[in-house]
């Protein structure tokens, strides 16, 4: 029996896919198709699969001429699967052209012509055209968010307001590198040009620009920490919930596949019942740098906060949770080191972040049957270590962290803005509004309150 193998995301499936798959079976007598999971579509630079992967394997199951259906989820895959199966010929769209050819001395490569004039990608499109993004404020984090965005092809930046354009270098700046950009003198003419919003303001301002863009009807995706305090948060979740709109917090690690999968390993009890999180977010930074200045938002908490807490609400939860800090201030009351204590029933977490005191930026979660390990940069999630009793019984677990890691959160967003609605598990409004009450509760006690 002449076995066939091919590989494909089919999203959106189309008679582009049925007549791939059908001229494949044409080839053989038995047809195996790889359907490629949504992490490892990630992995090759698709970010905007829509369909979830029950639905997509499903599609390809309903053909006559399938006659198997497996998954496809890592790199080496089709070496190993044209050992595992048998397979005589592997078949792809002529896309791929050449791409494959290293598989000559397993199997015969065939590559097929595309269906022309159709496509993923155009039916994503349908009736939608590209997301219109207006920038607020062009800090440090803007100009990689340009970059990143530039994978999800979906959105596209297009203005940027800052309240003094003209005064500063860093819009100047910004404005000579990205030309298609144009800028614009008042909010108002921004929400004219832009479907969605993204913030990139200081702390402080951001309550104001998203309340202000979600009262024009636009969606925001707003930098961290999303507001200082924990009842602005809540009004501004409230509000987006009563207009249909997406409000997102932009903690790139919620939404990046290795803490994704942290978090769901942990969740399935790999490591028993969790007991206790350190989590640690340090830059050592110069005195002269906005991080030190701003009265409000200035210090290593508010700066880091978004980061060290978002491990302990997600396993912890938001509900009973109670906290203590300790801080290291300047003679401003600015924290150049905090660390705080957290309980939960008896559960236990600790949080330090740094401006002027540098420690080893890991996350340890420890359970009632071993402990977890990410190490330094722990929020940039690419690998993690599961460790048992035994000290060699370590299970090493690898993922992707692509780039600034920020297309991922873009990516998300793009998909909450087309209705997938039942993303915000990543980063939920109660544990972005519980994180705006520590931070608040902070800033009080900062002041001495
Ligand atoms: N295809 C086609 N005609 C189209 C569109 C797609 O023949 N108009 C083919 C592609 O060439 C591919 C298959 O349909 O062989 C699946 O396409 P996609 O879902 O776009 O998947 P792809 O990104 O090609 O995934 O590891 C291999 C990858 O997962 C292949």
């Amino acid at each position: 029996m002449k076995k066939v193998i091919t590989y494909g995301v089919f999203d959106l499936f189309h008679k582009g896919h049925r007549r791939l798959l059908e001229r494949a079976k044409a080839l053989g007598d038995y047809l195996i198709v790889g359907v490629t999971t949504e992490q490892y579509a990630y992995h090759r630079g698709k970010y905007c699969v829509v369909d979830s992967v029950e639905k997509r394997l499903d599609n390809v199951r309903s053909l006559d001429c399938v006659d198997e259906v497996i998954i496809e989820d890592h790199d080496g895959q089709k070496t190993e699967d044209i050992e595992k199966y048998g397979i005589s010929i592997f078949a792809i769209g002529d896309d791929w052209y050449g791409k494959f050819d290293y598989l000559d001395d397993l199997c015969q490569v065939v590559y097929l012509p595309r269906t022309p004039g159709i496509s993923s990608s155009e039916l994503r499109g349908t009736g939608n055209s590209p997301v219109a993004l207006g920038l607020i404020g062009c800090g440090r984090i803007a100009g990689r968010f340009m970059q990143e965005a530039g994978f999800v092809r979906e959105v596209q930046p297009v203005c940027l307001y800052h309240p003094h354009p003209d005064e500063s270098e860093t819009v100047k700046h910004f404005l000579a590198e990205h030309t298609a950009i144009a800028k614009v003198r008042t909010l108002e003419k921004l929400f004219d040009m832009a479907d969605a919003v993204y913030i990139a303001t200081p702390h402080a301002s951001h309550y104001e620009y998203a309340k202000a863009a979600l009262m024009a009807d636009k969606h925001v995706l707003c930098e961290k920490p999303l507001t200082l305090s924990g009842s602005q948060a809540r009004e501004l979740y409230q509000i987006a919930e009563a207009s249909g709109l997406v409000l997102m917090e932009a903690v790139k690690t919620a939404y990046c596949p290795g803490f994704l999968r942290l978090i769901s390993l942990i969740r399935s009890g790999v490591i028993g019942d969790v007991y206790d999180i350190e989590t640690c977010f340090t830059r050592l930074t110069p005195r002269a740098c906005r991080e030190w200045k701003a009265p409000e938002g200035a210090g290593s908490f508010t700066e880091f906060a978004s980061y060290v807490l978002l491990p302990i609400v997600k396993l912890l939860g938001t509900k009973d949770l109670s906290w203590q800090f300790q801080s290291v201030l300047n003679e401003n009351r600015v924290d150049s080191y905090t660390k705080v204590f957290f309980n939960s029933h008896g559960k236990t977490a600790s949080a330090k972040t740094g401006l002027g005191v540098k420690s080893a930026g890991e996350l340890t979660v420890s359970g009632t049957q071993g402990y977890i390990r990410v190490s330094a940069p722990w929020w940039k999630t690419k690998m993690f270590s599961i460790h048992r009793e035994d000290p060699l019984d370590v299970q090493i677990v690898v993922d992707d962290f692509l780039g600034d890691g920020l297309r991922y959160e873009i990516a998300d967003f793009l998909y909450r803005i087309r209705g997938h609605k039942d993303r915000d598990y990543k980063l939920r409004p109660e544990e972005s509004v519980k994180m705006a009450e520590i931070i608040e509760d902070f800033l009080r006690w900062r002041c001495g309150g």
